[in-house]
């Protein structure tokens, strides 16, 4: 039985050495990988944005509750001066029954006096802890309210620099003005009008002959190059034309007229998102308007967005990405081959989700002779109007001037099959055949919405026919 017993005690303590045994080397790991960690790399902390300081005002108990704690002291204290002297009683009279029984009652209304300060006291504190709860929340909200204002300060200063770099982008690429885009024009069919009004001579038939080829020699077309002949032999039916700069002067006025289309609608005024679909044959400058009228429209200060709908060429969505990066405004891009209708689709509704004002879509180049492509683009110009009701609401046909009169047979297709709204001719800078705007105008009443000079942002100019009439005739 004992030794039973001495077996089972000593199993004990050996159980009780392990288990020591043990928690010391638990405890002398932990400080290994304590001490390895401090030596080791310190842990990087995720930046953190300093919070700005409140700054709480001091706060002081309300002035009634100060007084009810102060009567409660000095409750207390009258009482203990009154305990003191019930003492001093009793140990002059140690037998007195009533000396004992007073100096007892004031032990006990002290007793309740200390309770009632401690009541006081506990009330005060809680007093105070509420009102500085209160203050410290007021200071919070001003903090707050001024951190807000500040970061709408610095967000609006940003933007305002990131604006003025937009417009000094915009600005320093001083393009060519009107005139000198249109030096060739006027060195082509105008240097042939101003040499047929120098040469003094009589107006009779021959002269008029005469104009009537220069006028088809300027790629107006014949339609428009009849009528302008038509009206100039009218106003010397009545006699309003005696001399040959009269016909210049009149001249200058039809043309005027033709060019002055109503330009219905215009950019963009139109409940937004306003899509404008960008059309045209091959290489007229579709992506290259697009991404000038982008940097126009930002500068500006509209909101735009651009739609890569032409998946059919690789080069064309980097393309766009390119103006894109340059104007500073989103893009919408595809897969290449990819589906152009989805990718407009997608363009218009994130215009809308993200309340921009414009989306501009390019399209791919093609041949209006080409029926399955037209249609295409008929389809194209539906799914913008599923993606928002009445968009697109500008069909802008963009026509390469150098084209000359064939551009106005393109013109009139894709009129006929999308209801062309506005057109941009580009390339006036590379040819004499800027006639060409004039017989546009003419045939299909359709307004000229900008003329390319150029290839920078400056170069597209927004149309203005009396303008762009004192350019063509200026000597
Ligand atoms: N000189 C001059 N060049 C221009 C003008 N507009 C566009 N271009 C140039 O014309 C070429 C074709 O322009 P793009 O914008 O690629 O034409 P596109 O219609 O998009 O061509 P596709 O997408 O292939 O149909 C580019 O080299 C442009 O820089 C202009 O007003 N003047
Ligand atoms: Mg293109």
């Amino acid at each position: 039985m004992l030794l039973a017993l001495t077996g089972s005690a000593s199993l004990l303590v050996a159980v009780v050495v392990l288990v020591v045994v043990a928690l010391l080397v638990a405890l002398l790991a932990r400080a290994a990988v304590a001490r390895r960690k401090a030596r080791g790399k310190p842990e990087e902390l995720p930046a953190q944005r300093e919070l700005p300081k409140i700054e709480v005002p001091e706060v002081a108990a309300p002035a009634e509750r100060v007084a009810r704690e102060q009567r409660a002291r000095e409750d207390l204290e009258k009482a203990r001066v009154s305990l003191e002297t019930a003492r001093v009683a009793l140990q002059r009279d140690p037998d007195s029954a009533a000396a004992r029984a007073e100096l007892q009652r004031y032990e006990r209304e002290i007793a309740d006096l200390q309770r009632k300060l401690d009541y006081e006291q506990r009330k005060t504190a809680e007093a105070v802890e509420k009102a500085r709860k209160v203050a410290e929340a007021a200071a919070r909200e001003e903090t707050e309210a001024r951190t807000r204002a500040e970061e709408a300060a610095r967000a609006e200063a940003a933007r305002r620099a990131e604006e003025e770099a937009r417009r000094k982008l915009v600005a320093q690429e001083a393009g060519r003005t009107l005139s000198e885009g249109l030096a060739r024009t006027r060195g082509g069919f105008m240097a042939r009008l101003n040499a047929f009004i120098g040469a003094s001579r009589e107006l009779d038939d021959a002269a008029l002959g005469e104009l009537e080829e220069i006028l088809f020699s300027a790629d107006v077309g014949v339609h428009t190059a009849t009528a302008l002949l038509a009206s100039v032999r009218e106003r010397l039916k009545r006699n309003e034309l005696s001399n040959l700069s009269k016909v210049k002067s009149a001249l200058r006025e039809e043309i005027e007229r033709i060019l002055s289309v109503s330009a219905h609608g215009g950019l963009p005024d139109a409940p937004a998102p306003f899509v404008v679909m960008v059309v045209g044959v091959n290489g007229t400058g579709k992506t290259t308007t697009v991404g000038k009228l982008a940097a126009k429209l930002k500068a500006a200060g509209k909101s735009v967005i651009l739609g890569a709908g032409d998946t059919f060429r690789a080069a064309a969505g980097e393309q766009l990405d390119v103006w894109a990066d340059r104007a500073r405004v989103p893009i919408v891009r595809g897969k290449d081959q990819s589906d152009p209708g989805a990718v407009l689709f997608d363009a218009v509704t994130r215009a809308r989700n993200e309340k921009i004002d414009v989306v501009l879509c390019d399209t791919a180049g093609r041949l209006h002779t080409k029926a399955n492509l037209m249609d295409e683009l008929k389809g194209l110009k539906r799914t913008l109007g599923k993606a928002h009701a009445g968009a697109p609401q500008e069909v802008l046909l963009v026509v390469d001037a150098t084209t000359g009169q064939n551009a106005i047979q393109q013109a009139r297709q894709f009129h006929d099959a999308l209801g062309v709204s506005g057109f941009v001719l580009t390339k006036l800078d590379g040819t004499a055949k800027g006639g060409v705007i004039i017989g546009i105008c003419d045939e299909l009443k359709i307004p000229v919405r900008y003329v390319g000079v150029g290839e920078k942002v400056a170069d597209l100019k927004e149309f203005d026919a009396h303008e762009f009439v004192a350019a063509l005739f200026a000597d």
